[in-house]
C-alpha cells in the first residue's frame, strides 16, 4: 500500500522567498517602510494577503481596501516576472532524487502550498509531472497551521492521514502536519522546527534507507 508524501513548495522544493522579498520590497519602499531580510522570514508560508498586512503593520501604515487590492496585484505581477525566468537548477539540492525514488517505488506525491502560483512554478523548474495531486492557495480557506491543505492533499490521493508524510520548512506548516496526525519532517533549522518529528537541513541529508523506513511504516 502506498503512502502519501506531501511537499510544501517555497523553502522545500524551491527558494522563491528571495523573489517574494524583491517584489514586496518595491511596495514597502514606495510606502517608506523599512522591510529587511529578517522581516521577510515572518512571511514564509504566510498567504499573500496576510503578508501585505504584516508589512503594512511594520510601518504602521493604514490603507484602504482599494489600495491594498492594487498593491496585491502589483506585487504578484512583479513576482511573476521573476518566476518566468526560473530554471531547473533552482530546485533545491536533493529534491529531484527524492521525488524520483518515491515515484520509482510506487508512492503517491502531492503538493501542499499556500501559494496561488504553485503550478507555474513546478512547471518552470520541471517537476510538475511528479505530482499526483496539487493543493495550493487557490483551494483552501484555512491557512496553515490549520491542517486543511494537507488533509485535502491526502484525500485527493486517496490515502489516510495517518499514512501521510509532510515535508515543511515553516513552523506553521509543521504544526499543520501534526494537527493532521501526519508524519512531520522539518527541512531547515532544527531549533526553529523543533515541533517536527524528524529534522534535516536539506534533502541531501535524506537517504534511501530513511525513505524506505517511511514507506514501510
Ligand atoms: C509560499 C511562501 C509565502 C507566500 C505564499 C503565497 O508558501 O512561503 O511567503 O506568501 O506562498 O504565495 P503567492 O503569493 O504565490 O500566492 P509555501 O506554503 O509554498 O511555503
Ligand atoms: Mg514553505
Amino acid at each position: 500500500n502506498p503512502k502519501a508524501f506531501i511537499f510544501d513548495l517555497d523553502g522545500v522544493i524551491v527558494d522563491t522567498a528571495k523573489y517574494h522579498y524583491l517584489a514586496w520590497q518595491k511596495i514597502a519602499n514606495r510606502l517608506g517602510i523599512d522591510f529587511t531580510h529578517e522581516h521577510n522570514e515572518l512571511l514564509k508560508g504566510v498567504s499573500r494577503i496576510r503578508s501585505l498586512d504584516i508589512i503594512l503593520g511594520l510601518g504602521n501604515v493604514e490603507a484602504s481596501q482599494e489600495d491594498k487590492d492594487k498593491w496585491l496585484v502589483e506585487k504578484n505581477e512583479d513576482y511573476l516576472n521573476y518566476i518566468v525566468n526560473m530554471k531547473e537548477d533552482e530546485i533545491l539540492p536533493g529534491v529531484v532524487r527524492v521525488l524520483q525514488y518515491l515515484k520509482d517505488n510506487g508512492q503517491k506525491i502531492a503538493l501542499g502550498s499556500a501559494s496561488k502560483n504553485a503550478r507555474p512554478i513546478l512547471e518552470k523548474v520541471g517537476v510538475l509531472h511528479f505530482f499526483d495531486a496539487i493543493v495550493d492557495g487557490n483551494d483552501v480557506t484555512n491557512a496553515k497551521p490549520d491542517p486543511e491543505v494537507f488533509l485535502r492533499a491526502a484525500q485527493l490521493l486517496g490515502i489516510p492521514a495517518d499514512k501521510s508524510i509532510v515535508f515543511e520548512d515553516a513552523v506553521a506548516g509543521i504544526q499543520a502536519a501534526n494537527a493532521a496526525k501526519m508524519v512531520s519532517i522539518g527541512i531547515g533549522d532544527a531549533t526553529t522546527l523543533n515541533e517536527a518529528q524528524y529534522n534535516f537541513n536539506d534533502f541531501t541529508e535524506i537517504n534511501t534507507d530513511f525513505l524506505q523506513t517511511l514507506v514501510n511504516k
